[in-house]
């Protein structure tokens, strides 16, 4: 019940952390399945029908339900510390937006319950998604339930601008933001900017499909081409809000381990605006073989190029980061280091397919699969294992076995490396991507082979940390406040876990790193900026949960209000919006019970505050 009703951020966390490790544990299983089925050529593990559902499922579960969460979860836990704050500047807000993200996550895989699941790619694109092509209510899942998961997205981002934008401690300018928290807020920028774009092709497919309209149906004089635009104006830059907090991630850890501020700092914060900007200028990149003019083709492939060059400044920040520090290699560190040149590789062959002529080879075959998975799996997979590994003791008052993590990175990275650098040479080879099985002696079988071992033992890898995991939550609480010796920003100044307040006192922020710089000054912990006063505490409530329930029947109900059904009563209700209708009501109903109950929430008071 506690756990339903909390508006903590760090509790948050910890929610977003075990729904997407849920989700991304189906992902997981979903892609060994495909693995599976790939394993030898004319395999009939599992049939077209069924393979094409397993990588739109894949796709869609991964990015969606699985890192995004993870992403979220971190984000929970650190930034409010990061910044000197005592919470998330909307609180109930907060919950809000796990509830509704949480509620479209399970609708989405009710679908392998009720039906089928969606089966056109996770890009969904039409006419393939429509109702000619996808029959069977799998897409409607696909589209509605993202709508609901995505409102819980916008609701995440927007709060994260307000927090970072407001909630600073005194001191703390936008140049002394600490990395991570710079990454958050440029993050959160692009999602405020790409999820309405999202949100706006969902609908007018929802639309198509039920209730009959031709926005993307060429017969009805509709065009197939604009959702392509709607989705990757969306999806490009997507997968820059999947990497930049890789990239914040990364900032953190190596300093740390390196025991020197990070090198370029100002130069780090300006590659990651423009990045952000250039994201959004690039999305045809993804559109060059649908007959885009050559003009057109030139431009777009320019432009992803340039990307290149502000994180090319990164990457070597890193590296001077790394040069002449007396660097220790734990756990975090390690991953943070494969990141390096695992990312790097993912971003050459990124540059190799924003050459339009070159693409026209690469395209769609399983150069791309590699290439994404390189910038996915290689980068922000380990991005966030290095983060998990690096603020577990500060989320959850424990440290991770070392010996384990150790074994985790290994089994991990050389598991990653089996799977997807052969498929390079897959793509060249000209082995298709998205099709359910391929013939012998095309010189694929080998390859195809390595990569499924490959992918084995990056299960074998995940294994291993939910056994750290485990083991560790069974010993007693070991870590200190900061139990890397050598943390620099304010979330080591505080007990592991913090209390549910954070900061006693706000501390006063003197430059970048300010726990580093106090501690080099000789001081203990940090200055506080106030006195130690009462402290003002929103209240628990199961209104936000109530809201994502009610909307999630409205979706429910929506998808089904033009079936028929055995019973009677039950296609009345469907036909005629009364489920839909009920869910609304749920929803709204708790809207305005959060509107007129005035809610003082409650004090910490300082003699209470003494005693802790
Ligand atoms: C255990 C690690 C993973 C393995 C073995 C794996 C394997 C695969 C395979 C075999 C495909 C099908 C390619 C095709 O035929 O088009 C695929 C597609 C895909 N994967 Fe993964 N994957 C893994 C992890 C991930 C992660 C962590 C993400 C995202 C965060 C991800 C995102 C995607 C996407 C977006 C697609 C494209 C789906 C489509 O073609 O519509 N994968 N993956
Ligand atoms: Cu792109």
């Amino acid at each position: 019940m506690d756990w339903i009703t909390t508006v903590d951020h760090k509790k948050i966390a910890i929610l977003y952390l075990w729904a997407g490790g849920l989700f991304f544990g189906i992902g997981g299983i979903e892609a060994l399945l495909i693995r599976w089925q790939l394993i030898k050529p004319m395999n009939d593990f599992v049939d077209a029908q069924t393979f094409n559902e397993l990588i739109t499922m894949h796709g869609t579960t991964m990015i969606f339900l699985g890192v995004m969460p993870i992403i979220f979860a971190l984000m929970n836990a650190v930034i409010p510390l990061q910044i000197g704050a005592r919470d998330v500047a909307f609180p109930f807000l907060n919950a809000l937006g796990f509830w509704t993200f949480l509620f479209g996550g399970l609708l989405l895989n009710l679908s392998w319950m009720m039906g089928g699941a969606p089966d056109a790619g996770w890009t969904s694109y039409t006419p393939l998604s429509g109702t000619a092509y996808s029959g069977t209510h799998g897409v409607d899942f696909y589209t509605i339930g993202l709508q609901i998961a995505g409102l819980g997205t916008l609701i995440g981002g927007i709060n994260f601008l307000a927090t970072i934008i407001t909630m600073r401690a005194p001191g703390m300018s936008f140049m002394r933001m600490p990395m991570f928290a710079w990454t958050t807020f440029i993050t959160s920028a692009i999602i405020l900017f790409a999820f309405p774009a999202i949100t706006v092709g969902l609908v007018l497919l929802t639309f198509d499909r039920i209730l009959g309209a031709n926005f993307f149906v060429p017969g009805g004089g509709g065009s197939p081409v604009l959702w392509q635009h709607i989705f990757w104006i969306f999806g490009h830059p997507e997968v820059y809000i999947l990497i930049l907090p890789a990239f914040g991630i990364i900032s953190e850890v190596i300093p740390t381990f390196a025991r020197k501020r990070l090198f370029g700092y100002s130069s780090m914060v300006f590659a990651t605006i423009l990045i952000a900007f250039l994201g959004f200028m690039v999305w045809a990149h993804h559109m060059f073989t649908t007959g885009l003019s050559p003009v057109a083709n030139a431009l777009f492939a320019v432009s992803t190029m340039l990307i290149a060059v502000p994180t090319g400044i990164k990457i070597f920040n890193w590296l001077f980061t790394l040069w002449g520090g007396s660097v220790r290699f734990a756990t975090p560190n390690l991953f943070a280091s494969g990141f390096i040149p695992t990312f790097t590789m993912g971003g050459v062959t990124g540059v190799m397919l924003a050459s339009a002529p070159a693409d026209f080879q690469f395209h769609d075959t399983y150069f791309v699969v590699a290439h994404f998975h390189y910038v996915i799996v290689g980068g922000l997979v380990m991005g966030l294992f290095a983060g998990l590994h690096y603020w577990w003791p500060k989320m959850f008052g424990r440290m991770l076995s070392e010996t384990l993590g150790k074994w985790t990175f290994w089994t991990f990275i050389i598991g990653f490396h089996l799977t997807f650098f052969v498929q390079h040479f897959l793509g060249l080879m000209g082995m298709q991507r998205r099709v359910f099985t391929y013939l012998p002696n095309q010189h694929f079988d080998t390859l195809n082979l390595v990569s499924t071992i490959g992918a084995g033992l990056m299960g074998a890898g995940m294994l291993v940390f939910l056994a750290n995991v485990w083991i560790t939550s069974r010993k007693p609480p070991d870590a200190g406040g900061d139990p890397w010796e050598d943390g620099r920003t304010l979330e080591w100044s505080i007990p592991s876990p913090s209390p549910e307040y954070n900061f006693k006192q706000t501390p006063l922020v003197r430059g970048l790193d300010a726990f580093w710089k106090e501690k080099t000054a000789g001081n203990k912990g940090m200055t506080p900026a106030e006195p130690i006063g009462s402290i003002h505490m929103p209240s628990a409530t199961p209104l936000p949960f109530v809201m994502a329930v009610g909307i999630f029947i409205a979706g429910l109900g929506f998808m089904f209000s033009r079936d028929d059904f055995s019973s009677a009563l039950v296609s009345f209700l469907f036909n005629n919006y009364v489920v839909t209708g009920l869910g609304l009501l749920i929803t709204f109903g708790a809207m305005l019970v959060r509107s007129l109950y005035d809610d003082h929430g409650w004090h910490i008071e300082p003699e209470e505050l003494e005693g802790r």
